[in-house]
């Protein structure tokens, strides 16, 4: 059974690979599973169909048959559990792996993202500048705080796990800032996951489907 992904018809992100679809896209070419996308505009993620498929009428949503998911952590938890190589076997290894999903997606991107939204949302408010200081003076504690949990180690918690691949999609948010100057082994550790050759076919084939949504119509 091919799974299929919704992801974004036009992406607001340009093409770099942001929205969290991404991380589907990862997780997939990581374990080798082939998977076919369906693009949706903004407008058809709020129509009944796709609400059957994702309540809050977002992206990503994911379907085997008649199994569906929403939710990019709980999506990417079920292709690790199905797959098997994304989680460790060794059950204390495995726990502390999950547990670094829910870093990923509870400690480390509220912060992120709420940069991400004021950068796009809020430019133009009075508050914006003395805003994305506060949010900023956020990210750095607790990128801070994971610099010195990484040290000098390529991942989290021994191998490349579904942690890492969350982790390192929430820090690329961050890639055109420049708050990980500072922190710059976090920065060769993003820099380490988008090297990985899965990461670089899903991000080829989410430029591929952001190309194909922008091209005008024939
Ligand atoms: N918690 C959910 C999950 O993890 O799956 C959040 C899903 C979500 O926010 N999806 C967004 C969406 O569908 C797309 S990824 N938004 C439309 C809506 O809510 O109506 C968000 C995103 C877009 C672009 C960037 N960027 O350019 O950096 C980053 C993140």
């Amino acid at each position: 059974m091919i799974p299929i992904l919704t992801a974004f018809e036009h992406s607001p992100d340009g093409g770099r690979g942001l929205a969290r679809d991404m991380r589907i896209r990862w997780a997939l070419e990581e374990v080798g599973q082939p998977y076919h996308v369906r693009l949706l505009s903004f407008e058809a993620m709020k129509q009944p169909e796709h609400l059957a498929r994702h309540p809050f009428g977002q992206i990503p949503a994911y379907e085997e048959g008649d199994f569906a998911l929403f939710e990019s952590g709980g999506i990417v938890f079920h292709i690790a559990e199905r797959h098997g190589s994304l989680l460790p076997r060794d059950p204390h290894a495995r726990r502390r792996a999950i547990m670094w999903m829910f870093a990923a997606l509870n400690t480390v991107e509220p912060s992120v993202f709420e940069r991400v939204l004021a950068r796009i949302l809020e430019r133009d408010a009075p508050w914006h500048d003395s805003r994305l200081r506060v949010l900023e003076d956020r990210i750095r504690d607790r990128v801070g705080h994971l610099a010195r949990h990484l040290g000098d180690a390529a991942w989290l918690d021994g191998d490349f796990s579904a942690g890492d691949l969350l982790m390192v999609t929430v820090l690329r948010w961050l890639n055109s800032s420049n708050i990980l100057d500072d922190y710059p082994t976090i920065a060769a550790y993003v820099a380490r996951g988008e090297a990985r050759p899965a990461f670089q076919r899903a991000f080829a084939a989410q430029l591929a489907d952001f190309n194909k949504g922008s091209a005008p119509a024939p």
